[in-house]
């Protein structure tokens, strides 16, 4: 009895853990097994893509992910692509030398070998210029990279208004403003 009871036990926490575990991992790798990644072998997207909702009226955004290079050669970014935008520049912020935080275009970005690419708020990150529709918050648009050698990877990023799991300003809701 207290057998067939251990066994359920087991079972039922080795069910959960299943559970949480393929939670977690969908949240840890979205690369792997679902679509939100057409990529290389070697590439893999350490952190999901996004775009920011920009404010309306305004057709202009930036996206963001973070890559890594599980390969023996260092990879290079080049350009990239969406079909929301009439074009995405890669970009990087820098502070000039008044300390202000500025961003200019760059004409590569570097994914090294045993290593990653992290484009994200503040550092390096993709330019969508000339949207050529509102976008919607939870929506999922395409951006396609070009590596130096030809090869594409194209990523589903999902439109937000911040960074997964740095979603801060959700506990800042200043509601509708009333007039
Ligand atoms: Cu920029």
């Amino acid at each position: 009895m207290s057998g067939t009871r251990a066994f359920a036990r087991l079972l039922g926490a080795l069910l959960l853990g299943l559970g949480l575990t393929s939670l977690l991992s969908a949240q840890d790798a979205p690369d792997q097994g679902s679509g939100a990644c057409v990529c290389p072998d070697e590439v893999t997207l350490a952190e999901p893509a996004w775009v920011r909702l920009p404010p309306p009226n305004l057709s202009v955004t930036a996206a963001y992910m973070t890559l890594g290079n599980r390969g023996d050669d260092d990879l290079t970014v080049v350009a990239a692509e969406s079909p929301i935008a009439g074009t995405v520049e890669l970009h990087e912020h820098l502070q000039d030398a008044a300390g202000v935080m500025r961003m200019r275009q760059v004409a590569s970005l570097a994914l090294p070998a045993g290593g990653s690419l992290a484009m994200e708020p503040g550092g390096f990150h993709l330019m969508l210029i000339g949207l050529h529709q509102p976008l919607a918050e939870g929506e999922t648009v395409p951006v396609i990279l070009h590596l130096a050698d030809g090869r594409t990877l194209e990523v589903a990023a999902e439109v937000r208004r911040a960074a997964p799991g740095r979603d801060h300003d959700a506990h800042h809701h200043h509601g509708h403003r009333h007039h």
